[in-house]
């Protein structure tokens, strides 16, 4: 059982794991950077801790100064939440080394989901389906052009130290290839310090349907359904719901055992999600597994019912999880609010909010961590908050979605709220039918 677990996060996430701590009886250690001085997870939490400087490098990324902070609070345990350090196999073996849970799985299950062509290697012979490609890293230009002829245009080529579309380029044909091989590697190399890059087909128009999985230490891993997030703009996602509107019971039960084979295949421990891409014909392939708790876990509890993060931290405190599958019960929308100009390319709006009414009333729940006078500071991600309706029809769940909205009041900062109540509005939205190209075609009025 821990007594004191430490946040080494901020903002909404880091409310959110004090939340379920304080239902467990378990105290918590907030730490921040002196940007962060009057956030809130610094005034719920028991006690809190200054760890340096606002940018990143010098507090939550900051391994020594979060170590000392667990010494000095005498911490039994540290969830990293999302982003930051969360997928970080360094800091997961310094905690362990000082004999401090990292609420999250080993390094070693880290790593091998962080090198993509291992983490497709391990999935081939798990039995998961991946997308056709290449065996392992691309050797030159030749080999990269004879591949592709092999498999067939479009290719996109990846980073193996990748994720989340950095160093990916697509290519059409044989004479963009040259150009494309280069650029991708020199990306990938700038971004993430290897350049190694490989080539897989190029799956038009797919879905983004990810399968969230909860393993324990005993072996035992479940799934707990799929969330819909094809609705992404330059890989960040805007929108997410469970279930996905293209799902059938049927590929339910195919992704949902494709993901537990996955989760087992590396032992898995924890709470975790393996994303796929999904075509037109239903086809499914394996693209990465997050070994974290994700920003858009809510819609996923909202639709079964569960605490996510309590799941988490009882799985590390080395409690059994039942073993049974979960399906969606209900229908769950998580709108993304952010500190942006969504008439502006998305721009960040840091700055003092002035005003602010949040939404509340029958199947809305609101994720966040501002009040009015806050301020977002302009070192971190422009998340104000999430917004989560939950209804018994997908129909529904986007009324309750745009009646919520229509309420929620910030002012001072430009916020991603236009877009989301043209979103709820539009005609393709509504039908469910859409795929991650969605918003290259949209405008907002
Ligand atoms: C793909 C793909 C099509 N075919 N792989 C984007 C982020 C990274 N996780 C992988 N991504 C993609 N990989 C193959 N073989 C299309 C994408 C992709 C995408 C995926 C999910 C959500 C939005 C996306 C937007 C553009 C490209």
């Amino acid at each position: 059982m821990f007594n004191k677990i430490l946040i080494a996060n901020r903002g909404e996430i880091a409310l959110r794991v004090i939340r379920t701590c304080r239902e467990m009886g378990i105290k918590t250690v907030a730490v921040y950077s002196t940007a962060d001085r009057d956030s809130l997870h610094v005034k719920f939490a028991d006690e809190a801790v200054c760890i340096g400087k606002p940018p990143s490098s010098d507090s939550y990324l900051n391994i020594p100064h979060l170590m000392a902070a667990a010494e000095i609070t005498n911490a039994d345990a540290i969830h990293p939440g999302y982003g930051f350090l969360a997928e970080n196999s360094k800091f997961a073996q310094i905690c362990s080394d000082h004999g401090i849970k990292f609420i999250g799985p080993t390094p070693d299950m880290i790593n091998s989901m962080g090198d993509k062509i291992t983490a497709k290697e391990t999935m081939i012979k798990a039995g998961v389906p991946v997308v056709p490609g290449g065996e392992g890293l691309l050797q030159n230009l030749d080999e990269a052009i004879g591949l592709a002829k092999e498999i067939g245009f479009p290719v996109i080529l990846k980073a193996t130290a990748g994720g989340g579309g950095k160093g990916m380029r697509i290519v059409w044909e044989e004479s963009e290839m040259d150009r494309a091989y280069n650029t991708a590697k020199a990306e990938a190399g700038a971004s993430f310090k290897n350049d190694g890059i490989y080539m897989e087909k190029f799956v038009e128009e797919p879905r983004h349907i990810e399968i969230q999985i909860a393993g324990d230490q005993f072996g035992k891993v479940c799934h707990l359904g799929e969330r819909d997030c094809s609705i992404q703009r330059r890989h960040q996602k805007l929108v997410e719901e469970s279930p996905s509107p293209f799902m059938t019971s049927e590929l339910r039960q195919k992704m949902g055992d494709a993901a537990k084979k996955a989760a087992s295949a590396i032992n898995y421990e924890s709470v975790g999600t393996v994303e796929f891409l999904v075509d037109k014909n239903r086809n499914f392939y394996f693209m990465e597994m997050n070994t974290r708790i994700q920003v858009e876990h809510c819609v996923t509890e909202e639709v079964i019912s569960f605490d996510l993060v309590k799941e988490q931290i009882k799985i590390a405190m080395g409690e059994k999880i039942s073993g049974r599958d979960y399906i969606p019960q209900c229908h769950a929308i998580e709108c993304r609010i952010n500190a942006e100009d969504p008439y502006n390319d998305f721009r960040p709006s840091p700055g003092k909010i002035t005003t602010l009414h949040q939404p509340g009333g029958h199947g809305v729940r609101v994720d966040s961590h501002v009040y009015a006078g806050y301020v977002i500071p302009p070192f971190y991600d422009s998340m104000i908050g999430k917004l989560i309706t939950v209804a018994q029809t997908r129909q529904e769940a986007i009324d309750t979605m745009y009646r919520a909205l229509s309420e929620y009041i910030i002012e001072g900062v430009k916020t991603t709220i236009p877009f989301h109540l043209q979103l709820m509005n539009d005609e393709r939205f509504r039908s469910g039918n859409f795929n991650t190209n969605f918003l290259e075609g949209f405008q907002l009025k």
